[in-house]
C-alpha cells in the first residue's frame, strides 16, 4: 500500500456544493441516489472529476440529463473517474446499491441489533457512494430516508426536520435539510427501533433547542446522566468560549456496535452506548466520568471541528487536539481540576509517551500516513491537548480567548490547518514574545522531550542558579531534531514549606508563588536573587509540557514537596516520583539476585498521605496509587515484566501489612454514603475506601477479604461490586468462581456490564489468566464481532503485561491470532490491537524472538488490511 503524504495536498479540481441524497433502505440491498451540484474550482487547472468509492455497486450515472454509458467514465475498486464534465456548473446524478447488513467493518452505513447506523470519520461516505471524501469539500444536505416503518419507526439525519410521510407498502420517509455546509464525514444516519428521552436548552441569545437521546427500547432509565452533561456543556461552551449552538435541535443515539467512542456528526452524534448509558447499579464512577467528558467533547466539536473543520486528515489534531484540550478544561471545572489533571497526566504518560517511543511514534501533525484510521492516536488527541494547553500557558487565560475569537472570525465555515490556528494565536497575541517558529516544531516534531537540570543556592548572594537542559532523541524517520519551546512552570518553595518570592536576576520586581519560564535552548540557566533560604525548585506545575523530567533531588527534597508543594499536582508527582525510585531499585536488586528491602522511609510516607486522607479523599487515593507496572516498564532500558510486578506486589503487600489498621480505618470512614451521589467528594470517598481495601487484599488480610466479599455481596453501585470482583477475581480466594458465576447470571443481558466481566478477567495476574481468557472467548456473552467486547476481553489483556509478555510467547501467539481473526471482519480494530505488539523490542531477547515469529505471522497473513499492514510494517521495521 502506498502512502499519503502532506507535502502532495492539493485543492480539488471540482468543489460539491449542495448534495440531495436518498435512501431507500431494504433488506438485500440498499439503494442510495445522489443528486450533487459541482462547480469547477476556477484556482486550479481544469481536470476530470475524481470521485471515491469502495464496495459500491453502481446502477447509473447522470450528468445534466445525459445518462452515462460505461465508456464515459472510468471505475476502479477505489474510484469512479468522469473525464469530461460539460461547462463549469454541473448536476450530477448517482446511484449505488449497498449492503450495510453484510458491513461488519462498522464504515460507512452499518446495521447494529437491527438498526441502521453510519461512521463516515475518516473516510467512511465512500462506501455508502461515490463523492470526494475529503474534508475540504463542504456542502450543503439535504437527505431523505424511506424504510419500513414497523421495523424502524424512527428515521434520523443531520439538521432539521423539514417534512415526512408515508411510502406505502408499509413503508414511510422523512426529510431532512441542514443549513450549514460540511464535510461529508460528518454525514450521518439513523433509522431504527429506538426510543428517546427529550430535554431544551435556551441559548443565551434566546435559541430554544430541542435535545434528544435516542436509545433502545429499555434503555430509557439510563440516559439521565448524558442529558445533564448535555445541558452543562452547552452552558459552559456559552461561558468560558461564547459559543453557541447554532440549530433547533440537537440529537444523539447510542448504538452498542461503534468502533470509538462517540462521533460527532452535524446535529446527530452517534455514541458508543459506553458513553451514554449509566444508572448507578450498572455504571462505575469512571463511566460516569468519562460521559460526561465525551457528551462535552463531541458537543464541542460543534465549533471545534464541524463549523471550523480540517482542510485534510494531517491536521487531524486541528479538532482533536483542540477539542480533547476543551473536554479537559469542562470536566475540571465541573470536578476537581487537580485530580483531573492527575488523571490526564497519567493516561498521557501511559498511552502517549509509549506510542512515542516505540516504532509508531509521529508528529502531532503527521506528514504521511498509509491508513487514515490508525491516526487517532494518543499523540493526535492527548498530546494535541498538550500542545492546546501550552498556548494556555504562555498565553494566559485571556491571551488564549483572543487568540480562539480571532480563530472563529476569521474561519468560521472554512477547512483549515493548524498552521492557520497557530496564525490566529499569533496575530491575536502580538506582544507576547512567544518565538511562534519554534513553538510549531510541537506540531512537527515527534518524541518525548527529556529535560534533565540541577540547582545551586549561594548563600553569600542569596541567589539561586537553576540550569535545564532539553534533549530530543531521534524518532522513525527524523533522525535530528531542533530545540523546543518549553514552558516551565515553577516555583522555589522554601525550608518554611512556603513558595518564595521569584526574581530573576536583572529584573526590579518579584512575582509571588509561580511563575511560567521559556526553556527554549539545549540548555540554559536562570539566575533567581534575593532568595533568602536554599529552595527546593518545583518544576514543571501542573506538568506545564509533555516532557519527562530528570532533576537532581534528594529522597528527602522529594518527601519535602509530597508534604509541602503548593501546586497539588507537584504534591503527587514527587510522591510517584519517589514511588518509582523505590520500585526500580527493588527491580535491579531481584535482577542481581539481592533481597528486595522497602525502605522503612517511604512505607511512612505513604502513612502520612494516609493519615492526611480525610483531608480530600480523592487526592489521597491518587497519592496513595503506585505507578503502574506499564509505566514504570518505560522507565527501563529492558522491561523486567516479572521483576516490576513483583516489586510492586512486594510494596503494595508491605503498606498493607504495616498501615493495616489506618487503612481499615479509612475503609470504614468512607464506607457509608448515604444516598447514591456522583458528585466529586462521593466519588473520593469511594476512590479511598477501595484504594484502602486494595492494600489490605494486596496484604493477604482476612479481615480485607472478608470486606471484598461483604461489598461484592451487598454494595449497590457498580463501583463498589466491580472493584469488590476484581480483587476477588485476581485471588485465590475459594469465594472466586461462585462470585464471578453470580455476576454473569445477574448482568448476562446487559452488555456493558458484561464488558467489565470480562475486562477484570482478562486483566487479572493469576497464572491461569490465558487460559481463562481463551475460554471466554467462546463465551455467550462474547462476540468478536463487537468492539466494545474485543476491547474488553483482548484489549484488557494486552494490557496485562505480566500474561501478555509471558515469556513463553503464549500472550503474543494469543494476540497474533486474534488480529488476524478481526482483520477479516473489522480492520480498524484489528489494528488497534496490534498496537499492543508495537514497543516488542523493548523486551528482553527470548520474548523479543517470540513477538517477532507472531508478528511475522500475522505480516504474510493473505489479504492484510492496510490498516493492519501499516502497524505490522512499522514495528517490523
Ligand atoms: N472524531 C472522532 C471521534 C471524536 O474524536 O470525537
Ligand atoms: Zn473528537
Amino acid at each position: 500500500p502506498k502512502a499519503i503524504l502532506l507535502k502532495d495536498y492539493a485543492a480539488p479540481a471540482w468543489w460539491i456544493e449542495t448534495v440531495d441524497l436518498s435512501f431507500d433502505l431494504r433488506d438485500g440491498g440498499t439503494l442510495v441516489t445522489s443528486r450533487l451540484g459541482v462547480r469547477r474550482n476556477l484556482d486550479v487547472v481544469r481536470a476530470p472529476l475524481v470521485l471515491d468509492g469502495q464496495e459500491l455497486e453502481l446502477v447509473s450515472v447522470t450528468v445534466g440529463d445525459r445518462p452515462l454509458g460505461p465508456d464515459d467514465y472510468a471505475i476502479t475498486p477505489d474510484h469512479l473517474t468522469i473525464p469530461d464534465l460539460p461547462g463549469d456548473q454541473v448536476a450530477i446524478e448517482i446511484v449505488t446499491r449497498i449492503h450495510p447488513e453484510k458491513n461488519t467493518a462498522l464504515e460507512g452505513l452499518y446495521k447494529s441489533s437491527g438498526n441502521y447506523c453510519t461512521q463516515c470519520e475518516a473516510e467512511g461516505f465512500r462506501k455508502i457512494t461515490y463523492f470526494q471524501d475529503r474534508p475540504d469539500v463542504m456542502a450543503k444536505y439535504r437527505v431523505r430516508v424511506e424504510g419500513d416503518r414497523a421495523a424502524y419507526p424512527v428515521l434520523l439525519s443531520n439538521g432539521n426536520l423539514v417534512d415526512q410521510g408515508d411510502a406505502g407498502d408499509g413503508r414511510h420517509w422523512a426529510l431532512w435539510e441542514d443549513p450549514w455546509p460540511k464535510p461529508c464525514y460528518l454525514f450521518a444516519l439513523v433509522a431504527g427501533n429506538l426510543v428517546h428521552i427529550e430535554d431544551r436548552f435556551r441559548t443565551r441569545s434566546g435559541r430554544d433547542v430541542t435535545l434528544r437521546i435516542y436509545v433502545e427500547p429499555g434503555n430509557e432509565d439510563k440516559c439521565a446522566h448524558a442529558m445533564e452533561s448535555l445541558i452543562k456543556s452547552m452552558k459552559w461552551d456559552e461561558d468560558v468560549y461564547g459559543l453557541e449552538y447554532d440549530l433547533d435541535i440537537f440529537n444523539i443515539v447510542a448504538v452498542g456496535d461503534f468502533n470509538m467512542g462517540a462521533m460527532e456528526n452535524k446535529s446527530l452524534n452517534v455514541f458508543n452506548t459506553k458513553y451514554i448509558l449509566a444508572r448507578p447499579d450498572t455504571a462505575t464512577d469512571t463511566d460516569f466520568l468519562g460521559i460526561e467528558a465525551v457528551v462535552a467533547h463531541e458537543y464541542f466539536h460543534n465549533w471545534t471541528g464541524n463549523r471550523v473543520t480540517c482542510r485534510d486528515w494531517f491536521q487531524l489534531s486541528l479538532k482533536e487536539g483542540l477539542t480533547v484540550f476543551r473536554d479537559q478544561q469542562f470536566s475540571a471545572d465541573m470536578n476537581s481540576a487537580p485530580v483531573k489533571r492527575i488523571q490526564d497526566v497519567t493516561r498521557l504518560r501511559q498511552v502517549q509517551f509509549a506510542e512515542d517511543a516505540g516504532p509508531t511514534a509521529h508528529p502531532v501533525r503527521p506528514d504521511s500516513y498509509i491508513e487514515i484510521n490508525n491516526f487517532y492516536t494518543p499523540t493526535v488527541y492527548e498530546k494535541g491537548a498538550e500542545v492546546l494547553r501550552m498556548y494556555h500557558t504562555l498565553l494566559g487565560a485571556a491571551g488564549y480567548r483572543r487568540g480562539i475569537d480571532l480563530y472563529f472570525a476569521r474561519h468560521d465555515g472554512q477547512a483549515v490547518t493548524t498552521d492557520d490556528f497557530l496564525a490566529a494565536m499569533r496575530d491575536a497575541n502580538p506582544d507576547a514574545g512567544v518565538d511562534w517558529e519554534q513553538f510549531r516544531r510541537w506540531y512537527a516534531q515527534a518524541g518525548t522531550p527529556g529535560v534533565s537540570g540541577e540547582g545551586s543556592y549561594d548563600p553569600a548572594t542569596h541567589t539561586y542558579r537553576l540550569t535545564l537542559r532539553q534533549f530530543l532523541a531521534p524518532t522513525p524517520g527524523q533522525p535530528v531534531k531542533l530545540p523546543m519551546l518549553i514552558p516551565v512552570s515553577l516555583g522555589l518553595v522554601g525550608p518554611d514549606g512556603k513558595d518564595q518570592a521569584l526574581t530573576l536576576a536583572g529584573e526590579d520586581s518579584a512575582t509571588a508563588g509561580t511563575r511560567v519560564l521559556a526553556l527554549n535552548a539545549a540548555e540554559q540557566s536562570f539566575t533567581f536573587t534575593e532568595v533568602p533560604a536554599p529552595p527546593v525548585p518545583s518544576l514543571f506545575r501542573g506538568f506545564s509540557a509533555p516532557i519527562k523530567l530528570s532533576f537532581d533531588y534528594s529522597d528527602a527534597d522529594l518527601t519535602f514537596l509530597m508534604a509541602n508543594d503548593s501546586d497539588p499536582f507537584n504534591r503527587w508527582e514527587a510522591g510517584q516520583t519517589l514511588a518509582s525510585r523505590l520500585l526500580l531499585g527493588l527491580v535491579a536488586d531481584r535482577a542481581a539476585g539481592r533481597d528486595m528491602a522497602v525502605p522503612k522511609g517511604f512505607i511512612d510516607a505513604m502513612g502520612a498521605t494516609l493519615s492526611r486522607a480525610s483531608e480530600d479523599p480523592a487526592f489521597a487515593s491518587l497519592a496513595l496509587t503506585l505507578p503502574s507496572e506499564n509505566y514504570l516498564g518505560q522507565l527501563m532500558e529492558v522491561i523486567d515484566v516479572d521483576g516490576i510486578h513483583a516489586a510492586r506486589n512486594l510494596v503494595r503487600a508491605a503498606i498493607g501489612r504495616t498501615h493495616r489498621d489506618a487503612l481499615l480505618a479509612a475503609y470504614r470512614a468512607n464506607a457509608e454514603q448515604g444516598e447514591f451521589s456522583v458528585s466529586p467528594d462521593a466519588i473520593g470517598r469511594r476512590a479511598l475506601k477501595n484504594a484502602a481495601l486494595a492494600y489490605l487484599l494486596a496484604a493477604d488480610d482476612a479481615d480485607g477479604k472478608a470486606l471484598a466479599l461483604a461489598q461484592y455481596r451487598t454494595a449497590t453501585g457498580m463501583t463498589d461490586v466491580i472493584t469488590a470482583l476484581a480483587l476477588i477475581a485476581d485471588s485465590d480466594m475459594p469465594e472466586r468462581a461462585d462470585a464471578l458465576a453470580t455476576f454473569a447470571a445477574k448482568w448476562k443481558d446487559e452488555a456493558l456490564v458484561m464488558d467489565k466481566w470480562f475486562m477484570i478477567q482478562a486483566t487479572s495476574s493469576r497464572p491461569d489468566t490465558l487460559a481463562n481468557v481463551t475460554a471466554l472467548l467462546s463465551h455467550p456473552g462474547f462476540n468478536i464481532r463487537n468492539p466494545n467486547k474485543v476491547y474488553s476481553l483482548v484489549g484488557g489483556f494486552t494490557g496485562n503485561a505480566v500474561a501478555f509478555h509471558a515469556a513463553d510467547g503464549s500472550g503474543y501467539e494469543f494476540l497474533a491470532d486474534r488480529v488476524i481473526e478481526l482483520n477479516k471482519l473489522n480492520p480498524q480494530v484489528a489494528s488497534r490491537m496490534a498496537k499492543s505488539f508495537a514497543r516488542w523490542r523493548k523486551y528482553d531477547g527470548e520474548r523479543q524472538a517470540a513477538a517477532k515469529v507472531a508478528l511475522e505471522r500475522v505480516a504474510h497473513t493473505p489479504d492484510l488490511s492496510r490498516d493492519v499492514y501499516e502497524i505490522i510494517a512499522r514495528s517490523l521495521e
